[in-house]
């Protein structure tokens, strides 16, 4: 699109942000279903429900910004989408570690290789984006490929996979679950944009609308998973 034929209001024609709009008003809903629903659950699951609505609340801060960014400037906000990444998949990770610590014995130092692998994936990302058309924009991604598919490594074959049947709830074992699928196959919608977006001329559109959809799976899903962990778990008490 021409930045110079952008006008500061929202045209309906215009699909990426109209996207942006859509996420903005799902980020704001979740965040408050989230927080409402918190007194539903017992124990440690209202803090994660607590996080589930920080991390939706926080994007949905972002979302309001990025939105006017792409509809007053037809250009990607990559410094707030990266911003959001980094203070949202950190808190997604202690999430995932507090669950899993529910259901396994494991080492903290699990935990700070997850959230480093976490942040080489996005920091690489992030300059790969910002080097978008230079020679280092391919090798940076693949740098970021890798770290991420550590994480798939260490969640399904390494320490995290130790799960101990005796522990944890079956609500909790089945958020776990959940949550494995949410960072390998929801997680890879990421990438997906990344190479649609910068592949040959680059697509920008693509990139956002993908990035878009790929937020509110990995947002909201993921928070919807541990909310129907918590309410199920809730549930169990209350008939026991
Ligand atoms: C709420 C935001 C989330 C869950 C963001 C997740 C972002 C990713 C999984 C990004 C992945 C990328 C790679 C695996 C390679 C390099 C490019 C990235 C940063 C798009």
């Amino acid at each position: 699109m021409d930045s110079t034929t952008m006008s500061p209001m929202l045209d309906p024609s215009d699909y990426v942000g109209v996207s942006f709009w859509i996420i903005s008003a799902a980020m704001v809903a979740a965040t408050f279903f989230f927080y409402v629903e918190r007194d539903r659950a017992v124990g440690k699951w209202k803090t994660s429900l607590s996080v589930a609505a920080m991390v939706t609340g926080i994007a949905a801060i972002h979302y309001f910004y990025m939105r006017g960014v792409w509809i007053s400037t037809g250009e990607s906000p990559t410094v707030f989408r990266y911003v959001d990444w980094l203070l949202t998949v950190p808190l997604q990770i202690i999430e995932f570690y507090l669950i899993l610590t529910a259901i396994a014995v494991v080492a903290a130092s699990l935990f700070w290789r997850l959230l480093a692998a976490s942040v080489i994936m996005l920091v690489t990302g992030y300059l790969a984006e910002v080097n978008a058309g230079s020679a280092v924009l391919w090798p940076l991604f693949v740098i970021g490929m890798v770290a991420w598919i550590y994480i798939i490594y260490e969640i399904f074959a390494g320490e995290a996979s130790r799960i101990n049947a005796s522990e944890g709830t079956v609500a909790s074992k089945r958020a776990f679950s959940a949550l494995r699928i949410i960072v390998t196959v929801g997680w890879a919608i990421y990438p997906i944009g990344f190479v649609y977006g910068y592949m040959g001329d680059g697509n920008m559109a693509a990139l956002n609308v993908v990035y878009n959809l790929a937020d509110f799976v990995n947002k909201i899903a993921f928070g919807v998973v541990i909310w129907a962990a918590a309410t199920s778990d809730n549930a169990n008490e209350a008939a026991s």
